[in-house]
């Protein structure tokens, strides 16, 4: 019989930082919350639509009897090491670093899931990270991993917030799984990430604002909203500030997993550089990042409006070859960014 304790064993020799299990059922009792989010617009194109699929653990795997879920750390301790410093450089957040984490935590969940297979015959197992339709913040607060923040991250006690989730469904019971008895969030009194957000995206605790939040506006391909795009700052790809804020992050536990540390290439871009490569050098350069599946055309768009924020009119030249790019998309924020040095009194 799995138990687990043999799954915290195997997730401490894994560099899993925070692990839970439940048993498979179907969570009914999101639909309304998910019903609540598309009739307020507040639904991302990076969530499945069918919101039957988002509660059925059962459509991924017919046989599942449980669900564990894993958490992996990304901190890295930046004042330890040297931090590189490029005069016109974007900024990335700390999940894209380095190698994509969708590859390491199916990793580890692989090699938890033949591991278990060993244990147990017969034992089938189902992975998902991220891109799959469970609610994987949910899973892990039943799973009594962690707490919900009001700035929607999932917070293991003693680890912090900058964790990664992963899961594994298999047809086994497992000895010693709970759902949770937790209470849902961990900040009475507090608000200092609701206050931090740059944008004023967490109004409302628990319901973020996808129209505000600078990582959602980054992350997806629409037109960014022309009064957002001061806000960005020299911002490339996602948005740490709600969790720099967080208490919980003071000592968060850093990262273990050989390749979450060995793997950092980059904490920020050369934003000339960026905008200087073809679509086959994007590739070649990022394919293995966290950000390598959005695609040169996203980053070099996050370039030039960083750019259009750096207060430095050296760098119209670099702009200004966009004005007749062949993307209307990237025609249209190279004008913005040109626009906005110019009319800019703090111009250096
Ligand atoms: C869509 C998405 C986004 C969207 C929307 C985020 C959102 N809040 O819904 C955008 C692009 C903005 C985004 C941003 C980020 N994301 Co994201 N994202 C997802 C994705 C794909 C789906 C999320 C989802 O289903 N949301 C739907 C809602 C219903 O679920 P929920 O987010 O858990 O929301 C719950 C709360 O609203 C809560 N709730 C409801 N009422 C109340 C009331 C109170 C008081 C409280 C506290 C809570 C609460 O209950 C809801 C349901 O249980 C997941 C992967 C996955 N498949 O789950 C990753 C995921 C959530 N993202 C992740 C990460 C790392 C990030 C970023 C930190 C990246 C970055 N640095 O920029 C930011 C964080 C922004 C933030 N403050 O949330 C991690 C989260 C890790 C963690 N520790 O929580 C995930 C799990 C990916 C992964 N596999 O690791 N993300
Ligand atoms: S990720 Fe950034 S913009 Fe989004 S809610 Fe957090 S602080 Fe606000
Ligand atoms: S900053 Fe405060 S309110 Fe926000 S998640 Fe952390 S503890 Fe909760």
């Amino acid at each position: 019989m799995i138990t687990m304790e043999k799954l915290r064993s195997l997730a401490e020799s894994l560099h899993i930082d925070g692990i839970g299990a439940l048993k498979a059922r179907v969570f009914h009792e999101l639909t309304p919350i998910l019903e609540k989010r598309l009739q307020e617009h507040r639904v991302t194109a990076f969530e499945e639509s069918d919101l039957a699929l988002r509660i059925d653990p059962f459509q991924i795997m017919a046989e599942a009897e449980t669900i564990v879920i894993i958490a992996t750390s990304y901190y890295l301790n930046t004042k330890d090491d040297q931090e590189e410093t490029l005069p016109l450089s974007g900024k990335l957040a700390r999940f894209a670093w380095g190698l994509d984490y969708h590859r390491i935590l199916h990793q580890q969940l692989k090699l938890m899931g033949e591991a278990l297979q060993q244990l147990e015959s017969g034992l089938l197992y189902q992975t998902f990270v991220d891109t799959g339709p469970m609610v994987e913040r949910y899973l892990a607060v039943q799973a009594s991993m962690g707490l919900y923040g009001r700035h929607n991250c999932l917070i293991v006690p003693g680890v912090g917030s900058y964790v990664v989730l992963g899961g594994l469904l298999i047809n086994k019971p497992v000895a010693g799984s709970q759902q949770t008895s937790l209470p849902l969030t961990s900040c009475e009194g507090c608000g200092q990430c609701q206050r931090a957000c740059p944008s004023q995206a967490l109004e409302k605790p628990g319901q973020i604002d996808p129209g505000r939040c600078l990582s959602h506006l980054l992350q997806q391909k629409e037109t960014i909203p022309q009064e957002m795009r001061h806000l960005m700052e020299d911002r490339l790809y996602g948005c740490d500030v709600c969790q720099e804020a967080c208490p919980h992050n003071r000592k968060p536990v850093s990262a273990s997993h050989p390749e979450m540390i060995a793997s950092v290439k980059q904490r920020c871009l050369d934003l000339p550089h960026l905008l200087s490569l073809s679509n086959r050098q994007f590739n070649r350069h990022y394919r293995t990042t966290a950000f390598g599946w959005r695609g040169q055309k996203v980053m070099q768009r996050n370039a030039l409006m960083a750019l259009g924020n750096s207060h430095d009119q050296s760098v119209l030249p670099v702009i200004q070859p966009f004005f007749q790019h062949p993307r209307k998309e990237l025609q249209e924020m190279a004008k913005w960014a040109s626009n906005h040095l110019l009319n800019d009194n703090s111009n250096v």
